[in-house]
């Protein structure tokens, strides 16, 4: 059956289209009620409508605190229509029903993302909003609920055509309606949990609100769409997008990992560059300026790094912007740009630059959700890396100062790489990655053929990795895939240790001679 529309409430915080919706309804017969503000601007518009204030015999009270908490809205909200028993409280207790409800809510998020102050936030709770639209959906066998003015027109379109609203869509309608309330309380608990500092995770902030449908997902077959969780902290989510193609699913992930990479290093203490393929790292350097970061990272992998995502820690200039967009880049992601850099970005109409405002915080608190058949899989963000470790030197050799250094860029890397993970680097930069093989000795073997990939396309004799370092994102079950890290020419290894055959490994490490530092702490990354 279709629900036709005798009386429409109308309580909207964003008031577009709203006229030209209740000007219709009201064409197809229905009375108006509204709050305040909405019954303001319908009454300007020249519309008969009436103050909810009227119908529940009380005043909008505390500051439009309460206004609609009333059995008269609530009862002609809930009430079913065929049920004798409902009708006849209907009656008692002289309760009109409504048939339909389009309410928007206080805009929450917006006024947490202005920065505005705690009272503020507070009073942009709504709570008479999500209870009508509650009521509304759980009652949608008779009523219709509007939360969103896109909807307007459909609604319309079915009672020009039908006289009413048929079922279908007041379903859908019900179901977006959750959607949104849900998506409300999600952003209040991750707001109010981020006030307490808390450090347990949010686990509802997966919930998330719809923020862009995109063409297809990660293959041309697959629907996709991006939620946001309300965290505003920079992150591909908060960027803002200055130029450049909408971005895809791929670049939104590519982004993301790229943008955590260089996050973990302070951008006061060094410039940081990660260029990015496939989630995976194909370049990180360090310089004291970003320029010379950027060609250290691109040295590493010049072939992968063709249609490659590229994070900064710090401020793209001018000098990195022209070397960067000298080969094709999909994405470029900094914390800020130059005017300069943005000009000569702009040159590359399709290349997306995004700001971000700054670095991710790399302790900060945060969930990763995947998904597996049935179920989702939620955990804290991986949010320690080397600094928090304390450093075991296992070996008779100490590496040196430099080594040092190397190993702490080499393990922070290895920890943002698919397992299993080895890389090799060499004077602030990655000189050879190995991602994503199910043996850690073929990680190694991977990541030094490329090695000699890049030593050949820079002119070189064998491979960048001789006289480098080396970090594993786990411990090394055997001696091999030790011993091929020093055949591949690594002086020093980093590796959280705790396999039963440390003894044996250690051993190993000493016969050639090179130094050793356990960690203590593991990075899978799957
Ligand atoms: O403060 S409230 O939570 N208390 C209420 O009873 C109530 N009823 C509707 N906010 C309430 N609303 C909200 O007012 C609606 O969700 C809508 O966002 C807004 C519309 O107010 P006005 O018509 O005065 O602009």
């Amino acid at each position: 059956k279709t629900v036709s529309i005798r009386r429409a409430l109308l309580s909207v915080f964003d008031k577009a289209g709203i006229a030209e919706f209740a000007e219709r309804l009201a064409h197809h017969g229905a009375e108006l009620v509204s709050t305040g503000g909405t019954h303001r601007l319908l009454a300007e518009a020249g519309l008969a409508v009436r103050e909810v204030s009227e119908l529940t015999g009380f005043p909008e009270m505390m500051d439009g605190r309460v206004k609609t908490l009333h059995p008269k809205v609530h009862g002609g909200l809930l009430a079913i229509r065929d049920n004798e028993e409902h009708q006849r409280s209907l009656a008692d207790h002289e309760i009109g029903a409504i048939d339909l409800v389009a309410v928007n809510l206080y805009p929450f998020e917006k006024t947490v993302a202005s920065g505005a102050d705690y009272a503020t936030i507070i009073e942009n709770i709504d709570i008479g909003g999500p209870a009508m639209i509650r009521s509304a959906a759980k009652n949608h066998a008779d009523v219709v609920v509007v939360t969103d003015p896109e909807d307007y027109q459909a609604v319309l379109s079915a009672i020009d055509a039908e006289g009413g609203v048929p079922y279908q869509l007041r379903q859908r309608l019900a179901a977006k309606a959750y959607a949104r309330t849900a998506a409300y309380d999600s952003a209040i608990a991750t707001w109010f949990a981020r006030e307490l500092e808390t450090s347990a995770p949010d686990y509802r902030s997966f919930a998330g609100r719809l923020r862009q449908e995109m063409r297809y997902g990660e293959n041309p077959h697959q629907w996709a769409a991006f939620y946001e969780t309300g965290d505003t902290r920079p992150g591909v989510a908060s960027a803002r997008q200055v130029q450049g193609k909408t971005l895809s699913y791929n670049n939104i992930n590519d982004t993301d990992a790229a943008f955590e990479l260089v996050s973990e290093f302070d951008p006061a203490d060094v410039a940081a560059v990660a260029i990015i393929k496939h989630a995976n790292p194909c370049g990180v350097g360090l310089a004291a300026d970003i320029k010379t970061a950027y060609t250290n990272a691109l040295r590493c992998d010049p072939v992968s790094a063709f249609g490659g995502i590229v994070a900064l820690n710090r401020e793209l200039d001018a000098d990195a912007a022209t070397e960067i967009v000298k080969i094709f880049t999909e994405v470029i992601v900094a914390p800020g740009a130059s005017e300069e850099a943005i000009a000569i970005v702009a040159a590359k109409k399709n290349l997306r630059l995004l700001l971000t405002g700054g670095v991710a915080d790399p302790k900060g608190e945060g969930i990763t959700v995947r998904s597996v058949a049935g179920g989702l899989l939620v955990q804290s963000r991986d949010n320690r890396n080397v600094d928090d470790c304390e450093l075991k030197i296992v070996t008779k050799r100490q590496p040196s100062a430099q080594e040092m250094r190397d190993l702490r860029l080499a393990a922070k890397v290895a920890k943002h790489v698919k397992s299993n993970a080895i890389v090799y680097v060499k004077d602030d930069a990655t000189v050879g990655i190995g991602a994503g093989q199910m043996s850690r000795v073929d990680s190694t073997r991977v990541a030094h053929r490329k090695s000699q990939d890049a030593a050949e396309a820079a002119g070189l004799e064998g491979a960048l990795t001789a006289g480098s370092v080396a970090a594993s994102d786990a411990f090394f079950p055997f001696p091999d895939g030790l011993e091929a890290l020093v055949a591949a020419g690594a002086t020093a290894v980093i590796q959280p240790g705790g396999s039963v055959n440390d003894d044996k490994v250690i051993a190993a490490a000493d016969a050639a001679g090179i130094a050793m530092v356990f960690t203590g702490m593991r990075h899978f990354r799957h």
